[in-house]
């Protein structure tokens, strides 16, 4: 199928896209438009001319082939024995009432929505009832903060915000209402206002009666989605037409709107899922469900396949650290799929947590978010999965929409820590500096030759940006922002961004994001961020802050430069380290060598390099003084 899939894709991926529903078949001379990124400008078509709706491909299509009444979500919620279940007929009705509202109060064909909610049923609910009627949805992750909330609202003006008034996680009641209110404030002051706030009671965590109101922008989703019709007409789309938007990190302060289209998302996130899982139809399947892997894997792909989700809303540690297996044996969960960040916390807790409980529905186990570490694979594989589930270490980002390079499980022998092989249709290579393609064994820059379906299609209001972050460093080729090996046996090993971004227990956060928070204090002069290594979250924040002329180090400014970055991006975001820096190690024309910081932060001091060409090489010394106060 590999092979098949690269002599001729056209040929793989139509026979593909034809088990799906298309009002309109695309036309098949110039259905894969354009898979070449070696020249500019750069225009990705999958399907052209063809015209289907996903939401109809997720719902309708699987409610006529007879399964209606199958489970489509199960809901687990913060606490345990509260729970929700829907069958796929259920869920098309809840999908096709907030359509019906949406329409109802304007929301129009390419109009957008932004939905900060928390995983509720009603998450997946508003992500396919904007996909029904055409509305391009962009969902903001519930930790952000208002700042980053007001942002991404100013960037996309959607007509509509969707959020709940608040949620639990473990002990704690977030009050997401605030925080959007806030954010409404922020965006109507730079000339973006939004008219309307739907708001989902989420009484578990908090009483309508406490949430702070605005008559006339703020509704309640009970009192008036309910009372439309659960039936509603699809509005067919054309392959290309956008379907979501999401903002990530890059390298420089501003998110980018990662947009992502119809046809080639919908083929290929349900691919994906169906052989990197080896879904079949009697799996149930559980997700941690951060941000892209929110759209891709727990709601399209494995909808679009009939399969039954389970999501949670809690914190995996509350109770206490079992709860993920408690889960498994709740739901009889067979793929369970996660994140590094977990296995390591959970692992430090010890293993009577797992074994405590009996796991023997699962098949498939998954991983994604960031490198995993060989001995965290193992205990993954040899206590989680009892040494008999494969692991699928999935490779992919934001912007390939699906996965890239992962196992088959079963198909080929794994590696711990290696996402070994890439996905049908998809052509990793590895080049050097200079861009040139390494053969054989070798380490490098990890780039993508030609284009696939669920590749994004441009950057948000900004074509310029996509072409000269993505195409332009190496000409001819997607580059992924991360590094790679290749062993003897041509298994792909990713050894982490190369960029300036900053993986944080999967969250992709920019440098120059945090450094810009860092500098917004007034009593900060300069700050310089980098990673380091952390035990539990993969990566944390280090930051180096110059304090403005005369102001004193002290124990609460570095408390409040934290509090700063956790109200302007998230808590997420919050630095791990302030390190106090008199001075930044600087070129000579100005340029920040973070190299060297980094070697500092990680106290590699014998590794610093070469520090002469720095304008002021006696600051490193006095940063090394200053590392341990
Ligand atoms: C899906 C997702 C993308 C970045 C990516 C890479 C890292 C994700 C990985 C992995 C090694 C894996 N990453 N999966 N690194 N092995 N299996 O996480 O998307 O939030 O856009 O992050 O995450 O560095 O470039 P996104």
């Amino acid at each position: 199928m590999y092979k098949k899939s690269i002599d001729d894709p056209a040929g793989f991926w139509s026979e593909i896209a034809s088990e799906f529903y298309w009002k309109e078949k695309w036309d098949p001379e110039v259905y894969t438009g354009n898979l070449d990124v070696t020249t500019g400008p750069i225009k990705i078509e999958w399907f052209k001319g063809g015209s289907t709706n996903i939401c109809y491909n997720a719902l309708d299509r699987n409610i006529e082939t007879g399964n209606g009444d199958k489970i489509a979500l199960y809901w687990e919620g913060n606490e345990p024995g509260s729970d929700v279940k829907l069958t796929y007929n259920e869920l098309l009705e809840k999908v096709c009432q907030l359509a019906n509202y949406l329409k109802h109060v304007g929301v129009k064909k390419g109009d957008a929505v932004v939905i900060y909610l928390p995983m509720l049923m009603e998450l997946p609910i508003a992500m396919l009832a904007c996909a029904r009627i055409g509305a391009v949805h962009s969902v903001v992750f519930a930790g952000f903060s208002a700042e980053s909330l007001a942002q991404r609202i100013i960037d996309c003006k959607p007509k509509v915000v969707i959020t709940a008034n608040a949620v639990r996680r473990g002990a704690k009641a977030i009050h997401l209402k605030d925080i959007v209110d806030n954010a409404l404030t922020e965006s109507e002051k730079s000339g973006v206002p939004v008219g309307l706030c739907l708001t989902y009671e989420n009484h578990l965590a908090m009483e309508r009666g406490a949430t702070k109101w605005q008559d006339g922008r703020d509704i309640w989703w009970q009192d008036v989605v309910p009372e439309f019709p659960t039936k509603c007409e699809v509005e067919w789309v054309d392959s290309e037409d956008p379907l979501f938007l999401l903002y990530t990190s890059g390298s420089t302060g501003k998110p980018k709107g990662v947009l992502h289209t119809t046809g080639g998302y919908m083929v290929y996130t349900a691919t994906t899922f169906k052989y990197a899982f080896d879904y079949k139809s009697s799996d149930i399947y559980c997700a941690d469900c951060g941000w892209i892997t929110g759209h891709s894997y727990v709601t399209y792909g494995p909808l679009l396949n009939g399969a039954t989700v389970v999501i949670f809303e809690g914190a995996p540690n509350y109770p206490d650290a079992g709860r993920s297996w408690d889960i498994v044996d709740k739901y009889k969960v067979t793929i369970f799929y996660t994140a590094p960040t977990l296995i390591r916390s959970l692992m430090r807790e010890g293993n009577e947590y797992v074994t405590r409980y009996s796991r023997k529905s699962l098949r498939v186990l998954g991983s994604v978010g960031e490198p995993i570490n060989p001995s965290a694979w193992r205990w993954f594989y040899n206590v989680v999965g009892n040494s008999r589930c494969p692991i699928s270490d999935t490779w992919w980002q934001t912007e390939t929409g699906g996965f890239m390079i992962t196992p088959l499980p079963g198909a080929w022998p794994q590696k711990p820590g290696s996402a070994t092989f890439p996905f049908f249709g998809v052509q990793p290579v590895i080049v050097d500096e200079k861009g040139n393609e390494i053969e054989g064994e070798c380490s490098g820059y990890l780039c993508i030759k030609r284009s696939w379906p669920g590749a994004f299609r441009t950057l948000y209001g900004d074509h310029e940006r996509y072409e000269t972050t993505y195409f332009k460093p190496f000409s001819g080729y997607y580059f992924s922002g991360d590094g790679c090996s290749r062993d003897k046996d041509g298994y792909h090993w990713l050894t982490g961004r190369v960029d300036d971004v900053i993986n944080v227990s999967g969250h992709r956060i920019g440098t120059a994001e945090v450094e810009s928070a860092l500098v917004s204090h007034p009593q900060c002069a300069e700050a310089a961020v980098v990673g380091v290594e952390h035990e539990v979250k993969g990566q944390g924040i280090y930051a180096f802050v110059t304090l403005v002329d005369g102001v004193p180090y002290s124990e609460e400014l570095r408390k409040d430069l934290i509090s700063t970055v956790r109200k302007q991006i998230g808590a997420f975001a919050a630095p791990e380290k302030i390190h106090w820096a008199p001075g930044l190690p600087k070129t000579r024309s100005g340029k920040i060598m973070r190299r060297i910081l980094r070697k500092i932060a990680s106290r590699q001091l014998d590794e610093l390099g070469d520090i002469s060409t720095l304008a002021d090489p006696s600051v490193v010394e006095q940063l090394i003084a200053l590392g341990d106060s």
